[in-house]
């Protein structure tokens, strides 16, 4: 059975505090958000999955959107090099947790590259990278060369409209890849591609094969993605989608 592992961290204490790009800043409740992190937690255990905590950072706003700051591709962790100012000091806390895992190799990408995990969306052996505000063509090309000779295509996209690529899109079971067409730069880079109705739709965690995870506030995309078969599960991320995070910035997910 290959191992299902999903890295989190806990929300920090000033989470109101974290970075935003898009949207207007809104009060957040920080108990309500520990509750919706305990319970996405939960979810994935429920769904057969380890979580591993990396240590807390209570005064790094953003880091419980862990995500950003490791990206796994078979046995190869690359810890990024992230645009954020704010956010580099993630970087620590992570790469220790990555090396107690075993049977992982490290690899980074190094300033003046910056490259976060929010803009890489694997879709079979494409690798999509946003060339975002926050990773850059030097973190792109880095990135493209720690992947040489692993039988990995990377192809760059633009993303102007959404923070990071996988706030646009990201990808279903069978490689078609979902997005909002408001929030998407050049959907016809993508072979398949399926818009839906909602921007907190776009957002899925492939749990199992015929599993969904995704945020409650898109009801009508939630009905699609059930009408394809599949089976979603919902969870609230109210307080993370106010700092612009998703389902999938919660975790990192180690197979
Ligand atoms: C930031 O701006 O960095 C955080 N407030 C949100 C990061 C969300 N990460 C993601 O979508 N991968």
């Amino acid at each position: 059975m290959p191992r299902r592992i999903a890295l989190v961290r806990i929300p920090a204490s000033n989470l109101a505090d974290g970075e935003l790009t898009h949207l207007e800043r809104l009060p957040v409740d920080q108990a309500k958000a520990d509750e919706q992190w305990d319970n996405y937690c939960a979810t994935l255990v429920a769904e057969g999955w380890e979580t591993v905590e990396v240590d807390a950072a209570p005064e790094l706003a953003d880091s419980v959107f862990v995500e950003d700051t490791v990206v796994l591709f078979e046995d190869l962790a690359v810890i990024t090099s992230p645009g954020a100012a704010s956010r580099r000091g993630e970087i620590e806390g992570v790469e220790r947790s990555v090396r107690d895992l075993p049977g992982l190799e490290l690899a980074r990408i190094e300033a003046p590259g910056t490259l976060e995990g929010g803009d890489v969306l694997k879709v079979g052996r494409t690798v999509y990278v946003g060339a975002s505000s926050r990773t850059n063509a030097e973190g792109i090309r880095q990135l493209r060369a720690l992947l040489d000779g692993r039988d990995y295509t990377v192809v760059a996209v633009p993303v102007t409209r959404a923070l990071h690529l996988k706030s646009a899109v990201t990808a279903l079971p069978d490689g078609t890849v979902i997005g909002h067409p408001e929030l998407v730069d050049a959907p016809s880079l993508f072979p398949r591609f399926l818009p839906v109705p909602e921007r907190e739709g776009v957002a899925v965690v492939l749990v199992a094969d015929d599993t969904l995870l995704m945020s409650a506030a898109a009801p009508r995309t939630a009905e699609l993605l059930s009408g394809l078969g599949y089976r979603v599960l919902t969870v609230d991320i109210s307080e993370f989608e106010k700092l612009e995070g998703c389902v999938t910035c919660l975790s990192v997910r180690v197979r």
